[in-house]
């Protein structure tokens, strides 16, 4: 695995200590949020989780490697270039054998978090399935990674950019667990109400370790959706926001957007339409992500103990 993979000396320490680390991604960093924004945000939720007592490891392919834990030179590159290919399971062996730069997306930062022995995920949102999906089959790879990739996910929900119904559908049939933090409904990244209940909810972060551990050890493969809502101060106007998705997805249609290129395209679109209100929420619920996914890792440690 050495030969294509490097892990940070800090990262790597953490892992051999059994101290809990927290893995990140960096799709958000390279598609998901405009510069330099998104270099300060990735710097921040690093401090943040570092703060709180876990080890972060940003994870992305440099030069044709998979480095897991970055420096801020190579945040601060992958937040500024134009060469970073987004990637997902399909596309790991092919960024890695051309040598190319690449962002992994929720489903390969999932896979490699598994492979060197990380447990806990902290990101934004996730994919799922597209608004239409029964004609265009637009299903995020991160709902079959989700199935069968042991990693805990933390993220504000997913947006409504998709169908809600439909991807907790899909979770439920392949078996995720979707659990709130603190919530019976499930989030929709920037409003923390979605008109749909989450399987089960969770009041703190040992709560839910336990219940991690228990589904690993009766070898229930796949991941967990730990759903926590974005802090209401940073909340956004509902109607706003989803008038907003509406354009976004409509322009998208138009302009004939496909496969990879749709949820870049529309979370770009969201933000230029709420002139950068959306992209403060979005910071915002990432940082609050990035404490409740350092004390999960924190609790995971002990129960594994
Ligand atoms: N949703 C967001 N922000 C993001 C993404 C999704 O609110 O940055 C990124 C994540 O990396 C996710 C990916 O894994 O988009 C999903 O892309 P696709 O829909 O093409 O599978
Ligand atoms: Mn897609």
């Amino acid at each position: 695995m050495n030969k294509y993979i490097s892990i940070k000396e800090d990262v790597k320490k953490a892992l051999e200590e059994s101290k809990p680390v927290v893995a990140l991604e960096s799709t958000i960093i390279s598609h998901g949020m405009p510069y330099p924004q998104n270099v300060k945000t990735a710097l921040n939720v690093e401090k943040i989780i570092k703060d709180k007592g876990a080890i972060p490891a940003t994870i992305a392919i440099l030069d044709g490697q998979i480095k897991v834990g970055l420096s801020d030179e190579e945040i601060e590159y992958l937040g500024k270039a134009n060469n970073v290919y987004k990637v997902s399971r399909r596309d790991l062996p092919f960024i890695l054998s051309k040598e190319l730069n690449g962002a992994t997306t929720v489903a390969s930062t999932m896979i490699i978090a598994n492979l060197t022995g990380i447990k806990v995920f902290v990101t934004g949102g996730i994919g799922g399935v597209h608004r239409g999906a029964e004609k265009t089959f637009d299903i995020s790879a991160d709902l079959q990674e989700l199935a069968r990739t042991n990693v805990a996910v933390v993220c504000a929900g997913a947006k409504a950019i998709l169908d809600l119904g439909l991807t907790l559908e899909y979770l439920e049939t392949f078996g995720v667990p979707v659990v709130g933090f603190k919530t019976q409904e499930f989030p929709a990244f920037f409003t923390r109400t979605s008109g749909f209940n989450v399987d089960y909810k969770v009041d703190d972060e040992m709560e839910l370790a336990k219940a991690i551990r228990t589904k690993w050890d009766l070898g229930l493969d796949g991941g967990i959706v730990v759903a926590n809502p974005i802090p209401k101060e940073y909340e956004m106007n509902p109607v706003i926001i989803n008038q907003a998705i509406e354009d976004a997805l409509k322009e998208a249609e138009i302009k004939g957007i496909k496969g990879k290129e749709v949820t870049p395209f529309l979370l770009e679109k969201v933000k230029e339409i709420t002139e950068g209100e959306s992209l403060k929420s979005n910071v915002e619920l990432v940082y609050n992500n990035a404490r409740v996914g350092a004390n999960l890792a924190i609790e995971l440690e002990k129960v594994y103990k």
